[in-house]
């Protein structure tokens, strides 16, 4: 059966990283058997959770993968027109190449309550003497792509800003839907899903958090899809 390596499930939600909850979103959304395999980063292909192995292949990065799960089991785009296709990718880009780093920017450096909280999520279970240095290692590994990326050269109303540009084109693009692009669900659901699920019902305070909960399209679009793929948590 396929393998999903992915970072343990926390804070009630499927993953606590939006590319984690992306593939397994999409797993059960085209009804594909698998098993998660709780991981770190260190060992996957890429350096980067999620990765899966399947018939003796591994693959790492979601945008690998899912073009994968599409040839090899079922894909959940075929419906879609070449321009939905076109704004399927550009949506994803969005999601998880811009506004991902602003909610990346606020778990990892946007305050100390925040950091403490995704500290304690992802190092939790380490030892106690070896888990502030690998944690304070992490972070300022983070805080390094967040400043080569870009967006750690802004100042925090300005980053939060742009995230907020972001929710507004989503909640926009969704409008009164139930998906984003087609009356059955798409990659770029699992895509939109696997991040706002991590922005809107994660115990991260911000204003990119309080801005998309006033946001009801974007709030009942996470609420709906949790219910329907993921009742089991
Ligand atoms: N483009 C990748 C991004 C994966 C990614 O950024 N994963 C993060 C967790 S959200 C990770 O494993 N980071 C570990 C690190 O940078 O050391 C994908 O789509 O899968």
């Amino acid at each position: 059966m396929l393998k999903l390596y992915q970072f343990e499930r926390t804070w009630g939600i499927p993953n606590l990283s939006p590319f984690c909850c992306k593939v397994e979103t999409y797993l059960r959304m085209a009804n594909i058997d698998y098993e998660i395999k709780p991981a770190l980063p260190l060992r996957a292909p890429k350096g980067k959770l999620p990765y899966i192995e399947d018939n003796d292949r591994k693959l790492g990065d979601s945008r690998f993968i899912v073009p994968y799960l599409k040839s090899a089991y079922h894909d959940l785009d075929q419906e879609l027109s070449e321009v939905q296709l076109a704004a399927s990718v550009a949506m994803q880009r969005l999601l998880e190449e811009h506004l991902f780093w602003v909610a990346l920017y606020s778990r990892w450096q946007y305050n100390d309550e925040n950091w403490q909280v995704n500290k304690q999520a992802i190092f939790g279970t380490l030892p106690i003497v070896i888990r502030d240095v690998i944690a304070n290692h992490t972070r300022k590994k983070i805080q390094q792509q967040i400043l080569g990326h870009g967006t750690g050269r802004h100042q925090a109303d300005e980053i939060f800003t742009l995230g907020k540009q972001d929710v507004d084109a989503l909640a926009a693009t969704l409008s009164d839907k139930p998906y984003f692009l087609h009356n059955q669900p798409t990659t770029l659901d699992a895509s939109a899903f696997g991040l706002l699920v991590n922005i809107i019902a994660c115990p991260i305070e911000s204003p990119l958090k309080e801005y998309s909960l006033s946001k009801d399209n974007l709030v009942h679009y996470v609420e709906r899809t949790m219910h329907q793929y993921y009742s089991d948590l």
